[in-house]
């Protein structure tokens, strides 16, 4: 295998199973058996935002249990052993399942559970605790004016520059446990095969996406990416 030396790694719903957190596909669609169009959009925070916001705090606490699982340790393995080379987690889940593992680059592009961003003055505050239409803000002391800091569909996606920067200069682009149907991080693929980035795919089977992967690899990635970490560090320790 060759040494690559700018990885992104794109993450989804199905890197978090197996941590016990339902995936949006399983879930039919339903958050929390909630309609995703009742919680997840911009509308539906204008209409009623206790109700959006009650979802969030809710989904919060099962979100704070969860603990990481063999995928999200194994990132951390690759970040401290695969020497030399910058690796960025691109993540379209809200969990903190990435930090939790000791991760570090992590991008939450669609947003995070437990910040909450003031739509007067912008301050993020992160926090576990419940935020509502109570809450006020601790830098501009309005209240009632804080939102999930979540990317409703609908919305732009957080930090879309430094995400542009590392599609276009990656030479391995890994995407793990995603459907690929939310856009445009299902895009992301083609962005890196593009700029000549290596597209592997870890799923349980083949996504809309697969005409864009060199390589899928099959399974649960609390399973497959361990392997597959220890296949890249022993590349470089053999090349030695
Ligand atoms: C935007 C926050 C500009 C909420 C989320 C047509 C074309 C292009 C775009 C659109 C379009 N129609 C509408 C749009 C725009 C829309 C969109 O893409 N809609 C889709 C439904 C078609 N996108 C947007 O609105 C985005 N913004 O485009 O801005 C704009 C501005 C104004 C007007 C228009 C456009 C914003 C998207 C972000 C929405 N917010 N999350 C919350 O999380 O509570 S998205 C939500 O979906 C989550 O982030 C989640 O990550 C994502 C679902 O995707 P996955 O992560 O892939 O999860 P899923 O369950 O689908 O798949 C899991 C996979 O894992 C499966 O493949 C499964 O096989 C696999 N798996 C399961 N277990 C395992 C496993 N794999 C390995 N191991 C396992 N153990």
């Amino acid at each position: 295998m060759e040494k690559f030396n700018n990885i992104l790694i794109l993450t989804g719903a199905g890197i978090s199973a197996e941590s016990g957190l339902a995936t949006f596909r399983a879930a039919n669609g339903l958050w929390n058996n909630h309609k995703v169009e009742d919680v997840a959009t911009i509308e539906a925070f204008q209409r009623n935002p206790q109700y959006v916001h009650e979802f969030y705090n809710d989904l919060k606490k099962e979100l704070q249990k969860a603990k990481p699982n063999p995928a999200h340790l194994a990132i951390t393995r690759l970040q401290n052993e695969y020497k030399d080379a910058n690796i960025n987690i691109v993540t379209q889940n809200v969990d903190t399942l990435h930090e939790k593992a000791g991760n570090h680059n992590v991008w939450h592009v669609h947003g995070q559970i437990n910040q909450a961003v003031c739509l007067n003055c912008g301050h993020i505050i992160e926090t576990f605790a419940d935020v509502d239409t109570e809450t006020i803000c601790p830098n501009c002391q309005v209240q009632g004016m804080m939102k999930p800091n979540i990317v409703f569909f609908g919305e732009n996606l957080l930090y879309m520059d430094k995400v542009d920067n590392l599609l276009r200069d990656c030479d391995l682009f890994l995407s793990i446990g995603t459907s690929g149907v939310v856009f445009p991080a299902a895009a992301f693929v083609q962005t890196a095969k593009y700029h000549g980035a290596k597209t592997f795919e870890f799923n349980l089977e083949m996504t809309s996406n697969n005409y864009y992967f060199d390589r899928h690899i099959f399974g649960p990635a609390g399973t497959t990416l361990p392997a597959f970490v220890d296949e890249m560090i022993n590349s470089i320790k053999t090349a030695d």
